[in-house]
């Protein structure tokens, strides 16, 4: 048996936590999934506390289940902070002998706490609205059991939490019913984009399973929970560090330069060797060397910041050749992918690509990025691969495999395929290349099953050098080695 004084305590806590929970909801109900969600700081705090290893283990092993369960762990720590709040509110109202202006001070609190988090008027509202609902019933609720003293009894937990759970599925329920989602208008698409987005759908190999040329969904990988949503008229670049003069870029200054549209690849170096953490889009924007060159850099090297807190270093000459884009498919830069602005940088891994980008610091010295603290080293070209990603059985009896190939900017001269676990090869039929200095291809092979086998890919790049059979895993410089997998023709 837990003694009775404990069992007051938990309680308390119990209450004291759906207050927490429904404040979190309220907020949500109110802001949604925007940064001024009471939530988004400390969820991105604990991301950005949490170990290395963590974090690494989350991406690499666990994928998108990872960032839930990030996310997940962020919500009950803010719902946590909260919840404190609301028991120092209800012990302080106790203490002062007045149980039913618990509330009030329950209010108060949360109101100071969550204003402090989100900055935000709406935001705190709605977390003190959620707060002091429970609190009311939780105060109004203990009836006969109350004395006064705020550990008292189950009742009023069991009530507290049903309460939280009300707001909770009104505020969600709510938002998802009736809040307006981001803007799903489609901007019109200009001749040239929609001739290159055509040009990406023709050159698509017709196979079942898969994506186009064009990635139909494309991957993301987000250092912090709630992304940031800065308006295109409050965004700026700065320019600055080892340069002759800073120089601070607009979005209207970006704007009024020459547009560019450019298919480029991405890839993140934490992705699984058949992972799909590769994709591709038409991108549209401007050099970056139109933006940097007036500053005059004259580091070797650069730092991007972004506005999530993101940092990346890698050498200045990589910059040279990048693209700072604001559009996507002939689409505004949608915000999960770092809207208003993006680095591209071709032929990088991911990580360097930075979203929301609010800095470029020219650098003299080398310095460490965000991953590179955590241990991986991701700043530099990709690896080569040829992932097997669709497996059919055709109506003619034969096998289909196919998938997509990468190297970068070295390109993809060809893709071999064995069907015999790697002692003889045959040549893949390529897809026509799209035009670009970053762009992956895809490759199909079909043929007549021998039976139960074993089809292994691998690509050779551009410059003629066969991708490295050793396995490797992803951590800390990105997956290697030949993508196999076993076939049972007839399961198919
Ligand atoms: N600001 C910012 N930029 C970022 C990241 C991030 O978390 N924050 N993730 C990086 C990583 S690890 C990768 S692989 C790519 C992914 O870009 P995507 O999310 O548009 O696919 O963005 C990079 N740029
Ligand atoms: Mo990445």
């Amino acid at each position: 048996m837990i003694p009775t004084a404990w069992r007051r305590r938990l309680l308390a806590a119990a209450t004291a936590f759906a207050g927490g929970i429904a404040a979190v909801a309220g907020s949500y109900a109110v802001v949604g999934d925007a940064p001024t969600f009471v939530a988004a700081p400390v969820s991105n705090l604990t991301v950005t506390l949490a170990p290395a290893a963590l974090v690494t283990f989350a991406i690499t092993v666990l994928g998108d289940l990872g960032s839930d369960l990030a996310y997940g762990g962020g919500l009950a720590a803010a719902a946590a902070l909260l919840g404190f709040v609301v028991a120092v509110g209800r012990i302080a109202a106790a203490r002062a002998g007045r149980p039913l202006l618990a509330p009030v001070a329950v209010a108060l609190g949360v109101g100071v706490v969550a204003a402090a988090l989100s900055g935000a008027f709406d935001s705190t509202v709605g977390a003190v609205v959620g707060a002091a609902l429970v609190s009311t019933v939780a105060a109004l609720g203990a009836g006969d059991e109350s004395t006064g003293d705020p550990t008292d009894g189950p009742r009023r937990a069991l009530l507290s939490a049903a309460a939280a759970i009300a707001v909770a599925a009104l505020g969600v329920g709510g938002r998802r019913a009736f809040a307006p989602s981001d803007p799903v208008e489609r901007a019109p698409v200009e001749d040239d984009v929609a001739a290159l987005l055509a040009e990406a759908e023709e050159k698509s190999l017709d196979v079942e399973g898969l994506e186009p040329l064009i990635s139909d969904d494309f991957y993301r990988v987000d250092v912090a929970n709630v992304d940031p949503d800065p308006a295109r008229e409050d965004w700026s670049v700065r320019i600055h560090g080892a340069v002759g003069e800073e120089t601070t870029v607009t979005f209207a200054d970006v704007e009024a330069m020459d547009h560019e549209h450019r298919f480029v690849s991405l890839r993140c170096v934490g992705e699984s060797l058949n992972g799909r953490k590769l994709d591709n889009a038409l991108w549209t924007g401007v050099p970056i060397a139109d933006l940097i060159d007036d500053a005059d850099p004259e580091g070797d090297y650069v730092m991007l910041r972004a506005a999530d807190g993101f940092y990346e270093e890698f050498p200045v000459d990589a910059l040279e050749t990048g693209f700072l884009a604001v559009g996507m498919n002939g689409q505004p830069l949608p915000r999960a992918h770092g809207a208003p602005a993006r680095a591209l940088i071709p032929g990088h891994w991911g990580e360097i690509n930075v979203k929301w980008l609010t800095e470029i610091e020219i650098l003299d010295e080398p310095a460490t990025g965000y991953w590179e603290e955590r241990g991986w080293h991701g700043t530099g070209p990709v690896n080569t691969v040829a992932k097997l990603w669709a497996t059919n059985r055709l109506n003619d009896g034969r096998i289909e495999v196919a998938g997509a190939a990468y190297a970068g900017t070295r390109g993809i001269k060809s893709v071999e395929v064995s069907v015999d676990g790697g002692d003889t090869w045959a040549a893949a039929d390529l897809s026509d290349p799209l035009p670009g200095e970053d762009v992956w291809r895809q490759w199909v092979y079909r043929y007549d099953p021998p039976g139960q086998h074993e089809v292994v890919v691998r690509a050779v790049d551009g410059t003629g050098t066969l991708q490295p059979e050793d396995e490797k895993r992803a951590f800390p410089s990105g997956p290697s080695g030949w993508v196999s997998r076993s076939v049972a023709p007839d399961s198919l």
